[in-house]
């Protein structure tokens, strides 16, 4: 790598005896003895000591200028690993590289050697780790607030072509990064019931027979690329209260206490691997009020200790919402403002309606939190009757504004049908309610919260989603991330915008071979990791096709395995049909519940059983499964993709965050009109993206119309009856023919993803693709092409919107005293 910028001078003779002397202390051991995971927690303490002073740096400041700062509130951080990271954004990468060199250590093995931090399920909770990345590289006080699950995302692995979960046990050996804030604990209460007390005259709520536990923060410092920031993750843990102790066996607490060690283990075991689909599981509501309360708590203990006037609250805090999940934040504020600050209602629905902020990440039913009364009430009582009250108000609110318009209230209530409806909670108490692409927030205005935005359209915008280069390029592809400050220079690295001067150069015959030369390299580097891992031999010079991100029915992994199915179909009989080489590589987790999307990942791995066994077909298609697909292989699939498959059913694809991370490293999209694809197709022109299926528009006007009859397209074309009869005739599952009739049975009875419906617009743009690339000249500039309009996507441009728009922050500039 070539990091242009280096912060201070990096002292690597201290560093390397750092790390030998981290070795010895840590482990007893003279560093020629040290494992791998031993090596890396001793270099990763080293380079945590030349984050400390900027950590404590960047706080005084903060303190000093009494910022604003932004909460953002988020049941999901899917950090990805972070020795890497860290030395880019220090830009200390290439200096440490050579220290380690120096030691007898490869920096990437050593990388190799840290678990992620997996603490998410797909899009949302790695888009909520780009905006701290882009937050603390623009300088701009904010934590991140979330749980310190003792286990994250599940292991994926595949047996006999089947996904088995495994625990992700991320803190095994410790996390060398994080900080123990134990002096920052709070309590959290859960249950009993709610006792009212009047003292001179007004009435106090206090909860009383309720469980406890002790909410304990871990910080992890989030680094701003080369400007000496370094903002905070704080994740919460959960303790007893009463540490369990066999003094209180004979008092009769023994049974108090192990209870209390339970539910304090219990909250924070492990993240629901569900992504965009709720599971309504009491757990789950204990886990978000815990962190909620606690962060809430904290951060109105920490804004008390430089204000005195608690009025002031929307003037130095925002608390941003992550979708449904953490919206008790609203309730919790409103507890904390009346019940422990002793203000009036009025005043504390004031201050909330101005301190929280709400982004949706979905329209899909399934995902939207809806809470039975009755668990709700007993969980959180307190909690419930301000939900009870807000929703009151609320309610005559709408009837005053639509007399006798009973649609409108059960459109909009905050309780409804037996059920706290999270969402409705969310936009009654937030001054902004954001999408997160503008066809995503254009949907919410116009269909899905089409009332709350008839009601208060000022509340209501647009903030793009983003990704950040420094993960996504600067570390993942240093190849091309040196090749474009070559010809750009470097500025790119924080302010992406400067890609477009790339554009000079996408007719340059030298320039486009070099970099395809460059996608051709990290082509290898990636048939390197699927043959360690997958035993499978994958040609460099073939098609990359990728499908990377969670396995869900409305992202269409099933469309596009059965269009190889078809393309196998093909090669096998008709003789003149003739394709350029292609690997077709899938990496996807699907819900341990979700047996639909774990039988198409089993029918995946069975069409690659049959395909590359197959020499007839002399290694025209290949299919791979990654396994385990998360931040760090993620990080050189993207590197190394040719097409970007973005196929989900128009509508449903809030934005999607992949696509974006495909672009700029020059894969063009395969996609529907969906989500962000809209806005890519914008940047790069449809000319560079091959673009299929139905809009939006169409698809919600079937659904309104309920829906179509997959029978006539079954009926009328023989190709899709052709793969569909292989889905049932054992051609695929010769020991249990039926294996597959679910899928059969979805796609001809109803398809509610139109997947039959956009099969042939599909089979259309592969073809395009499959010409398209045979034009070496003309494909190598439609890549770089797309690296070069990828400018808008990054987060920084997200979080300068989100920062002027919504949250209304300063920068701070943070520097060393030596
Ligand atoms: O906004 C981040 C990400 C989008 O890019 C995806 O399109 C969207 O599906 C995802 N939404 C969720 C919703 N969640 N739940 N639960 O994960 O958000």
């Amino acid at each position: 790598m070539n990091q242009m910028k280096m912060l201070a001078d990096f002292d690597k003779e201290g560093f390397k005896k750092e790390v030998i002397t981290n070795v010895k202390t840590l482990f007893r051991k003279p560093i020629e003895e040290a494992t791998p995971q031993q090596v890396f927690q001793a270099v990763s303490y080293a380079v945590k000591d030349d984050i400390i002073d900027r950590w404590i740096a960047t706080h005084k400041e903060y303190e000093k200028k009494n910022v604003k700062t932004v909460y953002y509130l988020s049941m999901e951080f899917l950090m990805g690993r972070a020795l890497g990271n860290n030395l880019i954004n220090l830009t200390y990468y290439d200096a440490v590289k050579e220290a380690l060199d120096e030691l007898g250590f490869d920096l990437n093995f050593i990388e190799d050697q840290e678990p992620d931090a997996a603490l998410g399920n797909g899009g949302l909770g790695r888009l909520a780790a780009c905006f701290l990345d882009s937050l603390a590289t623009l300088g701009y006080p904010a934590y991140g607030c979330g749980i310190r699950y003792k286990y994250g995302m599940f292991k994926q692995g595949i047996k006999d072509g089947y996904q088995v979960e495994m625990p992700d046990d991320w803190l095994k050996d410790g996390n060398p990064f994080e900080v123990k804030r134990s002096e920052y604990a709070v309590e959290v209460k859960f249950g009993g019931y709610v006792r009212v007390e009047n003292k001179n005259g007004r009435n106090y709520f206090i909860q009383d027979g309720y469980q406890s536990v002790r909410a304990v923060p871990y910080d992890l410092p989030v680094i701003g690329y080369g400007n000496n920031v370094v903002n905070t993750l704080r994740i919460w843990d959960a303790e007893a209260i009463q540490e369990f102790c066999l003094d209180s066996f004979d008092k009769g607490e023994y049974e108090k206490a192990v209870e209390q060690q339970n539910l304090a283990k219990t909250i924070v075991e492990v993240l629901y691997p569900n992504d965009n689909h709720y599971a309504g599981k009491e757990l789950r509501l204990r886990q978000q009020y815990f962190f909620i309360s606690a962060s809430v708590q904290r951060a109105i203990l920490k804004f008390k200790e430089l204000n005195k006037d608690i009025h002031k609250l929307p003037e130095k805090v925002t608390f941003q919402m992550n979708d449904t999940h953490p919206t008790v934040a609203v309730a919790e504020l409103m507890r904390i403002l009346m019940d422990e600050e002793g203000l009036e209602w009025d005043d504390a629905w004031d201050i909330t309606t101005r301190t929280c902020a709400y982004t949706n990440h979905t329209i899909m039913a399934e995902a939207l939190e809806k809470w039975p009364i009755e668990l709700f009430s007993r969980l959180l009582p307190r909690i419930y009757q301000i939900v009870e009250e807000i929703n009151r108000r609320f309610v005559l609110k709408i009837q005053e504004m639509y007399p006798g318009n009973q649609d409108k209230v059960k459109n909009m209530a905050v309780l409804y049908d037996g059920q706290v409806k999270m969402a409705h909670l969310a936009i009654a108490g937030s001054y902004s309610v954001n999408g997160v692409a503008a066809l995503h927030t254009k949907i919410l205005e116009e269909r899905e919260l089409k009332d709350f935005y008839e009601m208060r359209p000022e509340q209501f915008n647009n903030k793009t989603n983003g990704i950040t280069q420094r993960r996504f390029l600067l570390h993942a592809n240093p190849l091309l991330a040196n090749w474009i400050t070559d010809k750009i220079g470097d500025e790119w690295i924080t302010n992406l915008s400067h890609l477009k001067k790339l554009k000079v150069y996408v007719n340059d015959e030298k320039c486009q071979h070099e970099f395809m030369n460059i996608k051709y390299q990290n082509k290898i580097r990636l048939a390197k990791y699927i043959k360690e891992h997958n035993n499978v031999d994958v040609d460099p010079r073939s098609i990359f096709d990728v499908q990377v991100k969670r396995l869900h029915e409305y992202k269409r992994q099933l469309l596009n395995i059965l269009h190889v199915m078809h393309l196998y179909n093909r090669l096998k009989t008709e003789p003149e049909f003739d394709m350029y080489p292609r690997t077709f590589i899938f990496g996807a987790k699907a819900s341990a519940g979700y047996k639909r999307a774990k039988l198409i990942i089993k029918l995946i791995n069975s069409v690659a059983d049959v395909v590359n066994n197959d020499a007839s077909i002399e290694g025209k298609i290949k299919v791979v499964f990654i396994e385990n697909y998360r931040v760090s292989n993620a990080e050189i699939i993207f590197a190394a993709a040719d097409v970007s498959e973005q196929i989900s059913t128009a509508s449903r694809e809030a934005s999607g965050t992949g696509n974006m991370k495909f672009m700029l490293n020059g894969a063009p999209t395969l996609g529907t009109m969906d989500g962000a694809n809209v806005e890519i197709v914008e940047e790069v022109g449809i000319e560079n993206a091959f673009i299929f299926g139905l809009s939006a528009e169409e698809v919600m006007k079937y659904e309104r119309e309920g829906g179509y009859n997959p029978m006539d397209i079954y009926n009328n074309n023989q190709a899709v009856r052709r793969v569909l009869t292989q889905l049932i005739d054992g051609t695929y599952a010769p020991d249990d023919p039926d294996r597959f009739r679910d899928l059969y049975d979805s796609l001809t009875k109803e398809d509610v993803y139109f997947i039959l419906k956009d099969f042939d617009s599909y089979a259309e743009a592969q073809q395009k693709v499959d010409k398209a690339y045979q034009d070496e000249k003309g494909w190598a500039k439609m890549a770089m092409l797309n690296t070069a309009c990828a400018g808008k996507f990054s987060s920084d441009r997200t979080i300068e919107e989100y920062a002027k728009e919504i949250w209304k922050l300063k920068k701070v500039k943070v520097s060393l005293d030596k």
